[in-house]
Order: structure tokens, then C-alpha cells, then sequence
């Protein structure tokens, strides 16, 4: 039996630097922690890696938004995400990377991609967990906990929301205490389609990337290399235009599926779960794209 664990926690700016030396680890001793094992702390890694200090990171967006800060303002969430212990046994280290990189698309499609300045996985404690810190500003422009977070009623919602969008991809998750059967099957849908889009987009860019490399190569050596050499690399180039316009292909159905998204889910009620499944046909882009 194994659970999917999200927990926030509020904090003011004055913590912006403790929490920093904590997720980052820019102490030489943890005393306080005795959990930490520093020489595994080469095991730690980024999904998204500050470029300033956290409270930079964090002036820097509420400046950029210009909304009000009273003094008492929550300023920052910081987030942990992990799992039972039990659930990562046997896990390969892609594996719970993929795991990450799912609850992170989750986190992110709720709160902003823009809000979170950094997600980082320590490796050097005894389960596996990842930090994420985000600014919890809204849509419009309001720097509001309250309003991203919510209350009680909400936060349990939000633990509904993540239960069932892990559940999709780890179906030996089970619910928490409060089992709430209670989630937007659109919600799930979106998150999923919008993590599948941004990995097609990788893809492209990444295949991209490596055409302009060759043909880089192929313009630098047209004229001291074999016309076997040359005839090699044009044929790399041919395979990455395929591997390119499937790409794009996927790309443009997944776009497609994204505006039928309403369709799918318009049967569904707000808040019922499960009424009806989506379409076989987007369950399977889903699937096999994310
Ligand atoms: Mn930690």
C-alpha cells in the first residue's frame, strides 16, 4: 500500500534564505538534520534550477506582477512531494525521475509554471523527496496564498487532485485518509495533454538542434571528406527530417485533442468522478506521448 504525499507550507520572506540552504544545500554541515548524508549529495539534481537566490527569485515576481505586500504576506510555498517509501523499491533512477517530473506537471498546470523558481530532488535523505517553491501569485496579479492554496475544504481538494492524477500513471497509489471522491476529470485530461505537448515540443527542439548540427558539419567538411563520409551524413539528415515531421505530426493531433478537450469532458459533471472515461482515442495519445 503506498500513498502519493503533497504538503504545503507557508512562508514570509524573512525564510527565503534558511529554506534556500536547506533545498540547495550551501551548508557544509547539516547537525540540525541528521537524516542528510552530504557525501550522496552529488545524487541531488534539478528539474528546475534557481537562477538567483530564492529571495531574489522572489522580489523579482512580485516586483514583475506589482501586487500588494502587507507585512505579514505569505511570500513563498514551499512544497514537498514524495512518496511511500515502499513505492520507490525497485524504481530505477529514471523511473522516480519520471515521477517527479509527472507530480511537477501537476503542480505547475495549478499554480503557474511561472510561480515556481525552483524543484529540486534530494537523493541524500532517506526517501526520496522533491522541493518545489513557488510565489503564490494569481492569474490577475495577486500575491494571495489564500487564494491559490485555499482553505481546508480546498486543500483537501487539492490532495483529491493530486491522488487522481497520480493514480493515472501509479495505479498502486490509494487515497489518503479523507477519501473524497470528488476531482474534474477535465483537470486530469488538461495536465496530461499539456505535459504531452511540452514533451513533443522538447522533442522537436532537441531534433532540431541536432539537424543544425550536422549541417554544420556537413558545410565544414564539404570538401576534404570522402563522398562516402558526405553520403553518411546526408542520410542522418534525411532520418531527422522524418523523425522532425512525425514530431510536428504528433504535435498538431495532441493540439487537436487539446480543443475537443471540452467535448470529452462536457458529459462530466464538476466535481464527480469518474461519470465517464474520455474518449478511448485521447486516452491512448495520452498514454502513449506522456
Ligand atoms: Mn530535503
Amino acid at each position: 500500500m503506498s500513498y502519493a504525499i503533497l504538503k504545503f507550507k507557508k512562508q514570509r520572506g524573512a525564510t527565503a534564505t534558511g529554506v534556500e540552504k536547506h533545498h540547495e544545500r550551501e551548508k557544509n554541515e547539516y547537525k540540525s538534520n541528521p537524516n542528510i548524508e552530504p557525501e550522496k549529495s552529488y545524487l541531488n539534481y534539478h528539474l528546475i534550477k534557481p537562477k538567483l537566490s530564492y529571495k531574489e527569485e522572489i522580489d523579482k515576481r512580485i516586483e514583475k506582477a506589482a501586487c500588494k505586500v502587507k507585512t505579514d504576506s505569505v511570500k513563498f510555498i514551499d512544497t514537498v512531494i514524495t512518496a511511500s517509501p515502499i513505492f520507490f523499491h525497485n524504481k530505477t533512477d529514471e523511473e522516480i525521475k519520471a515521477f517527479f517530473k509527472h507530480a511537477l506537471a501537476f503542480l505547475a498546470y495549478r499554480v503557474g509554471r511561472e510561480n515556481i523558481f525552483t524543484a529540486v530532488i534530494h537523493r541524500d535523505e532517506k526517501t526520496a523527496h522533491m522541493h518545489v517553491c513557488f510565489t503564490p501569485i494569481t492569474k490577475d496579479k495577486r500575491l494571495s496564498a489564500k487564494a491559490i492554496l485555499g482553505n481546508q475544504l480546498s486543500l483537501s481538494k487539492w490532495q483529491d487532485g493530486f491522488y487522481f492524477f497520480m493514480r493515472k500513471y501509479y495505479p498502486e497509489f490509494e487515497r489518503g485518509k479523507r477519501f473524497n471522491r470528488i476531482v474534474n476529470q477535465k483537470e486530469i485530461l488538461t495536465v496530461q495533454l499539456e505535459y504531452a505537448l511540452e514533451c513533443t515540443l522538447e522533442d522537436i527542439k532537441r531534433i532540431k538542434v541536432e539537424m543544425r548540427r550536422l549541417l554544420y558539419t556537413l558545410s565544414n567538411n564539404l570538401y576534404n571528406k570522402s563522398a562516402n563520409y558526405l553520403r553518411k551524413l546526408r542520410k542522418i539528415y534525411d532520418e531527422k527530417t522524418v523523425e522532425l515531421q512525425e514530431s510536428v505530426k504528433r504535435y498538431e493531433q495532441l493540439t487537436k485533442t487539446f480543443s475537443n478537450i471540452n467535448e470529452f469532458a462536457k458529459d462530466v459533471p464538476v466535481g464527480i468522478f469518474p461519470k465517464i472515461e474520455p474518449k478511448e482515442e485521447s486516452l491512448r495519445l495520452v498514454k502513449r506521448y506522456s
